[in-house]
């Protein structure tokens, strides 16, 4: 009795120090990784309302609504313009676009619109033994000018801190329609080389234009250039057979790239940018999702989207990522219906808000050009909530910086880390946005656009820009649609922001 005691009380004290020993081995484990892994997953055109986590009704996205359920929703999230190249720039700069005299939207073959010099959120994380990756969209420009896509293209992402590149060289309605690896085109018949021009076509290549016969989708604005897969793109290309890409493959297509990147590297922190190319024209989802909405291809984009974001955080939370990484959901610009195409995102619209309660989209300088579903979750470190604080994308950079204990880059970039990790709600308290060259400015509650000639409207894609011959002024939390110019009935608030607003873009 008393031998079996001793044992039973010998095999007690093993058990305990073996749970001891796995204990602080574990805890030893979670310091050496204590680095978080960074990742952006951002999305093409998506606007304030398209999710259901902000309150669409026709569009269900349940996996993307995790994301905000298990992290913080920001209803005050902001790209920095209301176009993809020039909020892409500021993302991976911290540096506002319209202090770079090119940050327009790009051509397919415009040069890389980011100086190898420049610091970026990828470099200094890669500095700072971080594996860097980019998978998706690019849209920042390629070489220098004068490509030839059948060599290596430089400078690309992998010289402006992207270890691994596997993107499309710009949107998918521009050539090249080819995904490119490090620098070179995927699958690249070196028989059939491939040539890209903007001004001028080949010889005998057909165009949308010359050849709606040849069409599976119509163009209704620009688009009616070289033929890929039945779709008219932006650019004329010839050759490159064997390289063309597979719209409906392209979602799943990118998921697998991106979910490889994190399998294989893990073990060691890492910084992935996974840019979706959805809800963009043309939309064109795998056939399982055709349908899988009312509302036509680009809502079934959508939905498509929202799978691939859940296969992806699937992929998080099998290989134990979910605690120690970051995640950062937003999109690059706010909504368009027609971008170009009849693919009937107008006309079996119904009652879909896309923009939500927000004024214009896509193009604008109203509100909804670039206010977008924004949101952070990292398991056990960001509590559950919804957030008022004001953020822009051009803040990740530096709270990036500090949450890393990094110095911080002298750049337009703030550091409101505690606001993205839910430790309060202020977040910045102004920023100037951009649309197309032109600025607007907002501090605290306010928005004023200063006058602007042009036409008010884009009546090809149906979006009010935000243009008048006036200054507008509008409270955001009163008048978050903004009906009411309140310029008159505020003097002292437009004068004070037409004076912060001039000492800020002071030069432009
Ligand atoms: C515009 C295109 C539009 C889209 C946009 C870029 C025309 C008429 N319109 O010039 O379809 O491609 O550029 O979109 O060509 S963005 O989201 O990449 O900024
Ligand atoms: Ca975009």
């Amino acid at each position: 009795m008393r031998k079996n005691r001793l044992f039973l009380c010998l095999s007690f004290m093993i058990m305990m120090g073996n749970l001891l020993t796995s204990h602080s081995s574990l805890a030893q484990k979670k310091t050496e990784t204590k680095k978080p892994n960074i990742i952006i997953i951002y999305m093409d055109d998506l606007g304030f309302g398209d999710l259901s986590c902000y309150g669409a009704k026709e569009i269900k996205t349940p996996n993307i609504d995790k994301i905000a359920k298990q992290g913080i929703k920001f209803t005050n999230g902001y790209a920095s313009s209301s176009t993809c190249t020039p909020s892409r720039y500021a993302l991976l700069t911290g540096e506002y676009p319209w202090k770079n005299k090119n940050a327009a939207i790009l051509s397919g073959d415009a040069p890389l619109l980011i100086s190898t010099d420049k610091q970026t959120l990828p470099k200094k994380l890669k500095a700072n033994g971080y594996t860097t990756a980019v998978v998706g969209k690019w849209h920042l420009g390629l070489g220098n000018g004068q490509v030839n896509w059948n060599e290596r293209v430089s400078p690309g992402p992998n010289e402006v801190g992207f270890e691994y590149a596997y993107i499309m060289a710009a949107t998918n309605d521009r050539v090249p329609t080819v995904y490119m690896e490090d620098g070179g085109v995927v699958g690249l018949d070196k028989n059939d080389p491939i040539e890209v021009n903007y001004r001028k076509n080949f010889e005998g290549e057909p165009t949308g234009l010359d050849n709606p016969e040849l069409l599976k989708m119509k163009w209704h604005h620009g688009h009616n250039k070289s033929i890929v897969n039945g779709i008219p793109r932006i650019g004329y290309m010839k050759g490159g057979k064997s390289a063309l890409w597979d719209d409906e493959q392209m979602s799943e297509h990118f998921l697998g790239i991106a979910q490889d990147f994190v399998k294989e590297n893990k073990e060691k922190p890492f910084f992935l940018y996974y840019a979706l190319h959805q809800p963009h024209v043309p939309r064109i989802p795998n056939p399982r999702f055709v349908g899988s909405t009312n509302l036509g291809p680009r809502g079934d984009v959508i939905v498509e989207a929202d799978w691939a974001v859940g296969e992806f955080m699937n992929t998080l939370k099998k290989e134990g990522l979910l605690e120690n990484t970051l995640i950062i959901f937003s999109s690059d610009n706010g909504p368009v219906l027609n971008d170009g195409y009849f693919d009937q995102a107008d006309t079996r619209n119904g009652l879909h808000t896309p923009a939500g309660v927000l004024r214009g989209g896509k193009y604008s300088l109203y509100d909804a050009g670039a206010h977008v579903p924004f949101m952070c979750m990292w398991k056990g470190e960001i509590k559950p909530m919804e957030s008022n604080a004001l953020v822009s994308q051009v803040d990740i950079f530096n709270s990036i910086n500090s949450l890393l204990k990094l110095n911080e880059v002298d750049t337009d970039s703030q550091n409101i880390l505690e606001a993205f990790l839910g430790k309060t709600e202020k977040g910045r308290s102004e920023f100037v946005v951009e649309a197309n060259r032109n600025l607007a400015y907002r501090s605290g509650d306010w928005l004023m656009i200063p006058p602007y000639t042009g036409n008010p409207v884009n009546a090809f894609v149906g979006i009010e820009l935000g243009k008048a011959k006036y200054f507008q002024l509008f409270n955001l939390k009163e008048d978050p649609s903004q009906t009411k110019n309140l310029s008159k009935e505020y003097p002292e608030v437009l004068a004070k922001l037409k004076k912060e607003f001039l000492e800020e873009v002071k030069g432009f």
